[in-house]
């Protein structure tokens, strides 16, 4: 039997509703969802693996301008999922107009990789905007086939996995069939408490938040964890504890409870604030955070 393999990079503007695309593709919560932009920091990989094929997508993050040297490298992130892509999935949302990067645009306008553009949220529109928006896409970006979706929803979404299939070349699996993520553990338990810092503050305070997960331990009835949530300045972490801790207590509640749903077991977590000045610009601190720095 032939078996099908390659990589599919999801792309697009902040917000459109990638990460909620990649998540209903491979049927777990991997990558964070808020309303927010800058949600996703990393290049995620999600494996969807079906008897004779392996499709490895991966979730980016929106494309911006950069403003600071976090930002630079989670762009390029995005570049780097240009370069090892059999399909491209470029996401774009009803009502939407451009994308914020007119290079990357090009890029995806000239694409030689096969571009499935799929038109998101169509659950918020009517009929006669949804045939509007097709036009206007289609004329945008002749090279792409057009798919409206709700990743929300999931319709359309079996659709468009299917077609991704197809386009996929003949290939031996890249990773074991049994693989989900090429992420670790630890990994996972970050985001996790940076979305519900993302939910719960503020401002700029999810945006100078990384969290940085010390100890993971698995024991037979428990997994014991220890995270320390990074700030870059000193009122930002009176800000992160609260009133008596109370908010931080919050954050330390949800989290666990969605690691215990991730994770399947039961999980202790105990949460550390630390003030980590400008770790956002500092090269050394972002290499180790998993950037490129
Ligand atoms: P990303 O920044 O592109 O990764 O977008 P997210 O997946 O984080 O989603 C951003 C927001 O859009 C979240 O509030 C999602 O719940 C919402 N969203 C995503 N897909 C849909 C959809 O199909 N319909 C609607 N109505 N909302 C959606
Ligand atoms: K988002
Ligand atoms: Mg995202």
């Amino acid at each position: 039997m032939a078996h099908k393999a390659g990589f599919v990079n999801i792309i697009g503007n902040p917000n459109v509703g990638k990460s909620t695309l990649m998540n209903a593709f491979v049927g777990e919560k991997l990558s964070i969802i808020t309303s927010k932009a800058q949600t996703t920091r990393h290049r995620i990989l999600g494996i969807v693996n079906g008897e004779d094929f392996q499709v490895i997508l991966s979730d980016t993050p929106g494309i911006i301008k950069p403003a600071y040297q976090l930002q630079e490298s989670m762009m390029d992130f995005v570049k780097s999922a240009f370069e090892d892509a059999d399909v491209l999935v470029y996401m774009v949302e009803i009502g939407e107009k451009e994308l914020k990067d007119e290079s990357f645009f090009n890029k995806i306008i000239h694409s030689e990789i096969p571009v499935l553009l799929l038109l998101n949220k169509i659950d918020k529109s009517n009929q006669d905007e949804l045939e509007e928006q097709v036009q206007l896409w289609q004329e945008k970006v002749p090279n792409a086939e057009i798919f409206p979706v709700s990743a929300l929803e999931g319709f359309n979404v079996p659709q468009v996995f299917g077609r991704i299939v197809e386009l996929l070349p003949d290939s031996p699996p890249f990773y074991p069939k049994d693989t989900l993520t090429d992420k670790p553990e630890r990994f996972f338990v970050n985001e996790i408490i940076r979305e519900k810092i993302l939910m719960h503050y503020k401002k700029e305070i999810p945006y100078s938040v990384e969290i940085d997960t010390e100890e993971f331990f698995e024991e037979e009835e428990i997994i014991r964890m220890r995270s320390i949530i990074m700030v870059e300045r000193e009122t930002q972490k009176g800000i992160i504890i609260g009133h008596k801790g109370a908010a931080l207590k919050r954050v330390g509640v949800e989290a666990r409870k969605d690691l215990e749903k991730f994770f399947g077991k039961q999980v202790h977590l105990e949460l550390y604030v630390k003030v980590n000045k400008n770790w956002r610009s500092d090269s050394r601190q972002l290499k180790r955070f998993g950037y490129s720095g």
